[in-house]
């Protein structure tokens, strides 16, 4: 039997909430419209605006499906998230192209973030056969020691639009093969790909209740689940400004939260560098996914020896980029999400000037021809920018980079770490030695040699120091001590009383 996943009105789509293993409206009766930043005339349906009463229901179902998914084998609950991931490697293409449309981001980089998908349930779905604990000796005779992962219960996902399906899974997967359940609530700008992703884990055998889906804004459904007693834990990726007022809900609460926020970072160009290679790495790091990443490079720190020769070549590229519909396979940079995205960048752009960095490049919003019904902006670069001015300071969250000279590897280090960020950093060097003293003196919690600052791979930790995030990490192991609790565990069969500390046994 045909399963209403979506209800059709005449000329539009709805899509629904997951609530318990049924696909239900919710009770606000309300919805929001999903439109393109492409092409604002592009309407992708219609989602659910829902409300704490939505919440309370998701919530309910997932601590009731918690009862027995905790139960259920990791290698068995591992054996559904191989199915599911491989059934994400045959709607990749279809995946990709939703997300284009949905988010704007180029299809090549859509492919890109379906995969990034694909590779962290493939790994998470290992880890249901391994998990690993401790076995150790026990400090008293007859006595064994270990110790396990455990789940935590129902955990709250609150996702952003930037990796509409990628981070996502990164938080779903590990949740799942720990044993929890989870709500699931997306970014109000991509709700489809969220969408897309639960369907398939439906599909692949998840039991009801164990995921579960509702749409709508932060203010409703955010707020419902930081504050609600039923959540264990809340993973969120966004904005220092949001996951700030998590952490003010959560901490009272002692409630788990993992915050994944802001970056500024930096690629430190030496005067032994590869140019050519620096500026491939500063134009994909700076203008990739339109500079909306956590990861962008939105500061380029260049030895004055080579100031001049990176400066006119990155520049030029820059000014070359081809800017468009991401569904135009030639176009290498597409819009920025929304409106108040472009104008906050515009702000950026603005106060560049005003503080009185040089406008090498763009600066503008494109809102001509076939551009005018996108959020377009031109790929921009400032020069001569003082590591203090705001646009060096402060997350942009746009295709704008500035580039600061300096004089010294000592040098680029200290304006490297002088933000309050620290997600990820690059060098380009062909010394060794240099290469090394930045690894070991920049305090970001990625780091690259001869590479820009995106590229994370998924069975590495993701995740900064200082404003970026709470001390956690997304991905890699360390994903599992997100979503599990230790628990040390002592069996004595000696047969009486044996005190650890006090009573010590002589051979
Ligand atoms: C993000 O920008 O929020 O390393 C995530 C990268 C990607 C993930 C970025 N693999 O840029």
């Amino acid at each position: 039997m045909a399963k209403a996943y979506e209800r059709i009105q005449p000329g539009r789509q709805v899509f629904l909430n997951y609530i318990g293993g049924e696909w239900v409206e919710s009770v606000s009766g309300r919805t929001f419209e999903n439109r393109s930043p492409a092409d604002r005339d592009d309407v992708l349906g219609v989602f659910q605006s829902s409300n704490a009463e939505d919440v309370n229901r998701a919530v309910e179902a997932a601590r009731e499906a918690f009862r027995t998914w905790r139960l259920v084998p990791a290698p068995r609950r591992a054996e559904i998230l191989f199915r599911a991931a491989q059934l994400l490697v045959e709607r990749k293409e279809a995946f990709a192209r939703d997300m284009t449309r949905e988010m704007g981001k180029i299809l090549k980089e859509s492919r890109g973030d379906v995969q990034e998908a694909i590779d962290i349930s493939f790994y998470a779905a290992g880890e249901g056969r391994r998990m690993f604990g401790h076995t150790t000796p026990a400090e008293l005779p007859d006595k064994f020691a270990l110790s396990v992962r455990m789940p935590l219960g129902v955990c709250a996902l609150i996702t952003p639009w930037n990796f509409p399906m990628a981070i996502p899974s990164w938080k779903l997967l590990p949740a799942l093969v720990c044993g929890n359940t989870v709500v699931l609530k997306p970014a109000t700008d991509t709700p489809l790909s969220v969408y897309n992703l639960v369907r398939t884990f439906e599909e692949a055998g998840v039991p009801k209740g164990v995921i579960n889906l509702v749409t709508g804004g932060g203010r409703e459904v955010g707020e419902a689940l930081l504050g609600h007693p039923g959540t264990s834990l809340v993973s969120f990726t966004g904005s220092c400004e949001v996951g700030k007022h998590i952490a003010s809900v959560c901490a009272p609460l002692y409630k788990k939260h993992s915050l994944e926020m802001g970056g500024k970072n930096v690629i430190m160009v030496m005067d032994d560098a590869n140019v050519d290679l620096a500026v491939d790495g500063a134009v994909w790091g700076g203008f990739g996914t339109t500079g909306q990443r956590c990861t962008a490079a939105s500061r380029v720190v260049v030895h004055r020896k080579v100031l001049r020769e990176f400066t006119d070549r990155f520049v030029a590229r820059a000014r070359g980029l081809k800017v468009g519909t991401g569904q135009d396979e030639s176009v290498e940079m597409g819009p920025l999400i929304n409106e108040s995205q472009r104008d906050s960048v515009l702000g950026y752009i603005e106060i560049g000037q005003r503080e009185g960095a040089r406008l090498l490049t763009g600066g503008h919003r494109l809102d001509k021809g076939e551009y005018a019904r996108g959020w377009y902006l031109e790929p921009t670069v400032f020069g001569d920018v003082d590591p203090g001015m705001r646009i060096a300071q402060e997350e942009i969250f746009g295709p704008v980079v500035a580039v600061i000279p300096c004089d010294s590897l000592e040098h680029a280090i200290e304006i490297g770490n002088g933000v309050v960020y620290g997600l990820s950093s690059a060098i380009y060097t062909q010394d060794i030695n240099k290469a090394f003293v930045a690894m070991r003196d920049m305090y970001t919690g990625i780091f690259y040699v001869n590479a820009s600052t995106i590229g994370a791979e998924v069975h590495l930790p993701f995740g900064g120091t200082k404003d970026t995030g709470n001390g956690h990490r997304e991905a890699g192991q360390a994903m599992l001590d997100v979503f599990s609790e230790w628990k040390a565990v002592y069996v004595d069969y000696s047969g009486k009383l044996q005190r650890a500390q006090i009573d010590l046994p002589r051979t």
